[in-house]
């Protein structure tokens, strides 16, 4: 009981602070996201209208909306870029931020999540979950950002909204809960009341002793949601405006952010645009103190912070700008000035750089004429790639072209339609292939040692494989009186530079704990430099010694099918080496769920269309990388020849009285000085 006490002034206290920041202007941005075509757009469109943000609402199918206002988007009636609107509500300042809902565009609406307090993720009530809505809520889970839900299109014929909330609580979450009636001035439903008790202790045992009391309800679930425990749900018609006002409405009763303007500046670059001038547009999030403009400020990755002064700040508001001359945290703005930052970035007092989880899974090469100067191209698709850091923008300069990594095909489409309206010029693009990556089964220690003469440095590295899709994990292990910590630092900051090339196809390795042992250094001979070297050097080492493994990229799909022609379907699965989940049956359709390689199932929507006569649906995301089905076959095409990587050696260079030697990879072990 003591307890219960303690925790309810807990609760009453935040409701006071509650209150008090309320009389203060609060800041919240709310992303939109979902599967293609759910009606994001438009609901942004009436939240706008409703937030006094626009006068007059615009419609997707009318190519008036407010936040599709490029081009691209106008034309294919689809989102492909994610921008931002505002309003002011009450007491508060919103900013929604509309995002893409194709797949294509996952890098682009995941790194927009990064900057969101709340999100909302629309359904249709018509075509239900789909494998996209699985992702989007992943994602937000790993974000931790606290998120609605709006089933939309409810004025359809076919709109179930029962359905869909059996849906998401058997395939997203048990914790979403429909919100209807008058939930400000009736007492909530039983129904609802017990949902949130259920979820909660002390309110169950409140509910026990003492009943609802609709303060004390209303407080705890303001703050279930903000913890990520209660997830509403509200269902209605964006295209009717059926729903809006009501969502907003509660929205804004139940979500709060408590930012504040005191306090050293930081924030976090989450876009980067550049305008027709070419000037560098970088958008920011400020997530605590004050930015003035002239203000000079540090952004980067950890330790390696550039500093410079801001030239201009922009409040954006769809596609138009307001300059001002300082903004506070909780706000979105963008500032000119800075010329390297990039998405992800932390600045000011936040050093921690953001990474992602979308990645590209395809690579193309880019195709021009020959009257075209390759460095001008070159030079556009460098501008777009600091746009968009998935393109990795690569010039090789051995097959004097220019490669880039998409997502998938209608990113190229939309790709050529940019470089032509943006820089006038015409592109086409080669055949897709797809992005291996490497990894390993069996632990390993690299060494590497970098000793021409007047350079000295040496690394010790452990390599050990790690879950699937986790990435390079770095830890270290090494002793400060063995290496100075700028060092250690140097090292890390190797490690992350770039992708390394493993052994099998050169491809990047991936899925490792990297943890520097231990290092030595020279006080009179180690130069910048030196330590890239032997870190290269132990890393290529370590691979060759461990057993290692080609990766490739893999789809989830979900087959919807007449029952006749499951049986095709299936041993078209086994065939492009995919697997399933036994089927699911009703009378008249089959529900099939399983995965399979990118690269066999990647042109496989032609051959479902004709098989179901355009009536069954399929819908795949990316679902990560993989062992590679046919690795045999890709690691004979790909040649490539571990021993004439330009960049990469397992050697090793020591230096005896003057002179240097170079030491092969499988006996350097032997001449290491640290061991
Ligand atoms: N009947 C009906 N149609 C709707 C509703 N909301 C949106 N639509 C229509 O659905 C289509 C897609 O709407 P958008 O708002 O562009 O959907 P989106 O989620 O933004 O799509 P992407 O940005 O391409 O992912 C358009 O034709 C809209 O008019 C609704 O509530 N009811
Ligand atoms: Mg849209």
């Amino acid at each position: 009981m003591e307890e219960s006490n303690r925790e309810r002034s807990k609760r009453s206290s935040i409701v006071k602070s509650n209150q008090i920041i309320e009389v203060f202007v609060m800041r919240k941005t709310i992303g939109i996201l979902a599967h293609v075509d759910a009606g994001k757009t438009t609901f942004a469109e009436q939240l706008l209208y409703h937030g006094k943000g626009i006068k007059e609402r615009g419609r997707v199918d009318h190519k008036d909306t407010f936040l599709d206002y490029n081009k691209i988007e106008k034309d294919r009636g689809i989102t492909i870029f994610s921008d931002q609107g505002t309003f002011l509500y009450k007491n508060s300042t919103y900013y929604i931020i509309d995002t893409p809902g194709h797949m294509d565009f996952s890098p682009e609406m995941e790194r927009a999540i990064q900057v969101m307090d709340y999100a909302l993720i629309i359904i249709s009530g018509v075509e239900g979950i789909q494998g996209h809505t699985e992702t989007v809520w992943r994602l937000l889970r790993r974000y931790q950002v606290p998120t609605f839900f709006f089933v939309n299109k409810m004025d359809r014929v076919g709109a179930d909204i029962q359905g869909v909330m059996e849906e998401i609580h058997l395939n997203i979450t048990q914790d979403a809960c429909l919100i209807t009636g008058n939930i400000d001035k009736e007492e909530m439903s039983r129904e609802l009341v017990e949902f949130v008790a259920e979820r909660d202790d002390d309110l169950l045992e409140a509910y026990i002793e003492e009943g609802y009391d609709k303060n004390r309800w209303f407080n705890t679930m303001t703050e279930m949601i903000k913890q990520q425990k209660l997830f509403p749900c509200f269902a209605g018609s964006a295209l009717r405006d059926e729903g809006i006002q009501y969502f907003l409405e509660i929205f804004h009763n139940w979500t709060y952010t408590d930012y504040i303007s005191q306090g050293e500046f930081s924030g976090r670059v989450y876009k980067i645009r550049h305008d027709e001038q070419g000037t560098r547009i970088t958008y920011i999030k400020a997530l605590q103190g004050i930015l003035k403009v002239r203000d000079e400020i540090g952004y980067g990755d950890g330790d390696k912070q550039d500093f410079e002064k801001v030239t201009q700040i922009r409040k954006y508001n769809g596609n138009q700008f307001q300059v001002v001359d300082e903004v506070s945290a909780g706000q979105l703005f963008a500032v000119t000035g800075l010329t390297k930052a990039k998405v992800g970035d932390g600045v000011g007092m936040l050093k921690a750089k953001s990474s992602y989880h979308m990645v590209a899974t395809l690579k193309s090469k880019v195709l021009f004429d020959s009257t075209l100067n390759p460095k001008d191209v070159l030079y556009c698709f460098k501008t777009l790639e600091a746009e968009d850091p998935t393109l990795n923008v690569l010039w090789d300069e051995v097959l004097k072209e220019i490669q880039i990594h998409v997502t998938g095909i209608i990113q190229l489409e939309v790709l050529k339609k940019v470089v032509a309206e943006r820089f006038e010029f015409e592109i086409h693009f080669g055949s897709c292939e797809i992005l291996y990556m490497e990894t390993i089964h069996t632990s390993a220690i690299g060494y590497g040692h970098f000793e021409p003469l007047g350079h000295y440095a040496e690394v010790h590295l452990m390599l050990e494989p790690t879950e699937r899709n986790s990435g390079i994990i770095f830890e270290n292990h090494c002793h400060v009186n063995d290496l100075s910590i700028g060092y250690q630092n140097l090292i890390r900051s190797y490690i992350y530079e770039r992708a390394h090339n493993g052994i099998l196809t050169g491809s990047p390795i991936t899925d490792l704990k990297i943890t520097l042992l231990t290092g030595r250094s020279h006080y009179k001979h180690t130069s910048g430099g030196d330590f890239r070297e032997a870190t290269y050097r132990a890393l290529r080492q370590g691979l060759e010694k461990s057993e290692t493994v080609l990766l490739e990229p893999y789809y989830r799909f979900k087959f919807e099918v007449e029952l006749d022609q499951m049986g095709r379907i299936l041993s078209d699965i086994q065939k492009l080496h995919g697997s399933f989940n036994p089927p699911e049956t009703t009378r008249k359709k089959a529900i099939i769920i399983g995965r399979g390689p990118v690269a066999t199932f990647m042109d496989y929507s032609m051959e479902f269309v004709a098989i179901t006569k355009g009536k069954g649906s399929m819908n795949v995301i990316f679902d990560g990388y993989d062992i590679c089905h046919n690795s045999h076959e890709v690691i004979e095409k790909t040649r490539y020849n571990k021993n004439a990587d330009a960049h990469y050696t397992s050697n090793s260079i020591f230096c005896t009285k003057g002179q240097s030697y170079t030491v092969e990879g499988n006996r350097a072990e032997e001449y290491m000085h640290c061991l």
